[in-house]
């Protein structure tokens, strides 16, 4: 670099000359070395930022074709600020594009980089900068240093991004895990509210359940609990005074009054006037036997035959059973003598001996379970032997019960009604059918159907050894059978109410 010859040649006084020539020979130099570094600068940094598209277009086409503005005369560009390089190649700052210069406006002071260069002694003059050679011979040594720094951080670097990028893939794998933990959550989490609440309601029920219905529940058992004691006690002391009354006929606690006779109206002439049991024997080829004697009803003197009062004897029986008669004639009441009747059927081998002595009449007396009493009495009643299968023949009825026995049901009319009528009937058990209802199927018998041994038709309309029901009233579905067949009198009562007692007594007719 060689000063131009003009700036010397000219005439000037020697101190001013020395002093303006060092000032135009420093600013002159300035520029040269401004330049030769801009260039080279600009050239050095392009080849290591391995090409600018922007600043390489700005240098060519920094002016639009349209609107050229050339710079004024003997100005200069500004030198372009740059930052430092970046560390690693790839990527780095983009250059600043370079500014045009306003048009005509006010000349800016120059501002120079006092990095990496030597100040000037005078300040306007600017920085004293390290000539090209020697910035590129420092750069080229600093390079190769930086090249060696980078080729040892380059491995680094490249482990550090491969660690970083598995430390990535990892941190991404623990958030979809955690992802997913936290959906799995979430879906357990309303599983849990879910059961929560049914399991709340259960608790709620079940409580409920426990603080009320159970309460209840075992207040309404402890009173069914108690309903079922006090029956028990009623049953077994119902039994225990049963057990007591079986007992008495068998020890014949009770005295017999040494009056005896063919039946209970002899015995009554002959003295023995209390209601008791007596011995009696119509037949002299016959042993004479027990029997209950009524001494107080309408002048007394009646053998009692049948006797129904609590249902403590069976009256579902055989054709022998109801021919040799059952049940118990009388127990002791208490004052030593048998005063207190009991359920029994005399038997039909003696009723028709009775009868057969001469003429008889029989009353039929029966009471409800509210203590109303009735009675039908018969002038004419006659059994007749086995042979004639005990027939029946009742006449001259009297009484408030209804006849029965001779006119039927009183609510039925026409063949309904006299198939009822139990006058002229045969005697029949469940064992013997000997009644008016003439069926194919065995099974189809009155006695069966209807419970007792009697003088069924087809069947009846009085039931006197029918099934006890205790109470009185019952229903189709109580009966065994679906039939009417309690201790019935239907023209009192009609066919659905058992009697509470009934009873059939006989002493001979009185003519007068
Ligand atoms: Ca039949």
């Amino acid at each position: 670099m060689s000063l131009p010859g003009g700036f010397i040649k000219r005439r000037v006084p020697p101190e001013r000359l020395s002093q303006l020539s060092m000032a135009k020979l420093l600013r002159v130099v300035v520029l040269l070395v401004l330049c030769t570094t801009a260039v080279w600068c600009a050239s050095d940094y392009d080849e290591e930022d391995g090409g600018d598209e922007t600043g390489g277009k700005n240098t060519e086409t920094s002016v639009d074709a349209r609107g050229h503005r050339p710079l004024p005369a003997g100005q200069k560009l500004p030198p372009t600020r740059r930052p430092p390089a970046p560390p690693v190649s790839g990527g780095g700052y983009r250059a600043r594009p370079t500014k045009a210069p306003a048009r005509g406006g006010k000349k800016e002071p120059l501002v120079f980089p006092d990095s990496g260069g030597c100040k000037h002694l005078q300040d306007e003059l600017g920085v004293l900068c390290p000539t090209g050679c020697e910035l590129r011979t420092n750069l080229l040594k600093q390079s190769r240093n930086v090249k060696n720094s980078v080729a040892n951080i380059r491995p680094k670097l490249e482990s550090l991004s491969h660690s970083s990028n598995s430390i990535f893939k990892y941190a991404s794998l623990l958030g979809e895990k955690f992802k997913e933990r936290q959906e799995l959550n979430k879906e357990n989490e309303n599983l849990i509210n879910e059961y929560s609440i049914e399991l709340e309601e259960q608790y709620t029920y079940i409580k409920e359940n426990v603080d009320n219905n159970i309460p209840s529940n075992i207040r309404i058992l402890r009173q069914v609990l108690e309903n079922l004691r006090s029956k028990i006690q009623k049953l077994e002391a119902t039994i225990s005074s049963q057990v007591e009354n079986c007992r008495s006929p068998c020890v014949t606690s009770c005295n017999i009054p040494v009056v005896s006779g063919k039946e209970c109206e002899e015995i009554y002439r002959k003295g023995g006037e209390t209601s008791e049991m007596y011995l009696i024997q119509p037949d002299a080829f016959f042993r004479p036997y027990k029997v209950y004697c009524d001494m107080t009803t309408q002048d007394g003197g009646w053998t009692v035959i049948q006797n129904r009062q609590d249902g403590s004897v069976n009256f579902g029986r055989t054709w022998d059973s109801y021919k040799n008669g059952f049940g118990n004639v009388a127990s002791n009441g208490g004052k030593g003598v048998c005063d207190t009747p009991g359920e029994y059927w005399l038997g039909n081998e003696r009723i028709s001996q009775i009868t057969n002595l001469g003429p008889t009449e029989a009353l039929i007396e029966m009471e409800d379970w509210d203590n109303n009493k009735v009675s039908a009495k018969y002038t004419g009643f006659t059994v007749q032997n086995e042979a004639n299968k005990y027939q029946l023949s009742v006449s001259g009825y009297q009484g408030t019960a209804g006849n029965a026995l001779m006119e039927g049901a009183s609510e039925l009319r026409g063949e309904n009604r006299t198939m009822t009528i139990h006058n002229g009937m045969f005697f029949s058990t469940y064992d013997r059918d000997n009644d008016g209802w003439l069926h194919a199927d065995p099974n189809k018998q009155c006695a069966k159907e209807d419970g007792g041994g009697w003088w069924y038709n087809r069947c009846h309309s009085a039931n006197p050894n029918g099934r006890y029901y205790w109470g009185g009233y019952y229903t189709y579905d109580m009966a065994k059978h679906g039939t009417d067949d309690g201790v019935v009198w239907m023209n009192w009562k009609k066919s659905w109410y058992s009697m509470k007692k009934m009873s059939i007594k006989i002493r001979p007719f009185f003519s007068n």
